[in-house]
């Protein structure tokens, strides 16, 4: 069995999290490097990621994998024996890689929307009505996931889509208390994911600081 650690590239409170989180579920060797917003830490990070985003995992053979949903996928299924995913092919990976891209392309995207609406127009004046739209869709988002809860996401089964869900929740731009108040499950989702040792070392580590 190769040894090497993985790379974790991460910056607190961003989307390494949940990386984290299955790497800490898998027991396996990785180590950490934060990435600054600075633009001339992202400039050199550059070399790594010509992308510069995070997060970003460099698998022990070297491989660099981008986009959160496809590292956690591939971390889900490099050691089935700690069931952060369905068997591959069965009909519950399905519902799961259903998750997974889900969380990705719609939750994720909205996130981006909310905290970084440059991206999405040049005119620094449309800032408020894309966050705005994307604070709307957020919830949106969370009450389809809260809806799917039983608890998790795939019923009794953990897998590697709750931390991802978790995570995102955590970014909620609107009011917390009043969302979990609104929707019991997510509540409960969030109650049962901090009380996992994995989870509770990935946040201490993200915690600002
Ligand atoms: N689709 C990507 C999004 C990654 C992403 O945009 N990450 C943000 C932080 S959460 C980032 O790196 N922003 C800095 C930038 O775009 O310069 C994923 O799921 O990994």
């Amino acid at each position: 069995m190769n040894d090497t650690p993985y790379r974790l590239y991460g910056r607190r409170n961003a989307g390494s999290l949940a990386i984290q989180v299955a790497l800490e579920e898998l027991g396996a060797p990785y180590r950490i490097e934060w990435i600054p917003k600075e633009p001339s830490a992202v400039e050199s990070y550059r070399r790594v990621n010509p992308e510069g985003r995070v997060p970003a995992l460099v698998l022990p053979d070297g491989t660099l994998l981008t986009e959160s949903a496809a590292i956690l996928i591939h971390l889900a299924g490099s050691d089935a024996r700690h069931r952060l995913a369905p068997a591959a092919g069965s009909s519950a990976h399905a519902h799961f890689l259903k998750w997974v891209v889900s969380l990705s392309a719609n939750l994720y995207e909205t996130a981006l929307r909310y905290y970084c609406p440059d991206r999405y127009s040049t005119a620094p004046a449309d800032a408020p009505r894309i966050q705005a739209q994307a604070a709307k869709d957020y919830e949106r988002h969370l009450a389809a996931a809260a809806a799917a809860l039983n608890p998790y996401l795939l019923g009794d089964s953990y897998s590697v889509a709750d931390p991802y869900l978790y995570m995102l929740l955590g970014w909620y731009p609107g009011d917390m208390t009043a969302l979990l108040a609104r929707f019991p499950a997510l509540k409960r989702h969030q109650e049962l994911l901090k009380a996992r040792a994995a989870v509770a070392r990935a946040d201490a580590d993200h915690a600002e600081r």
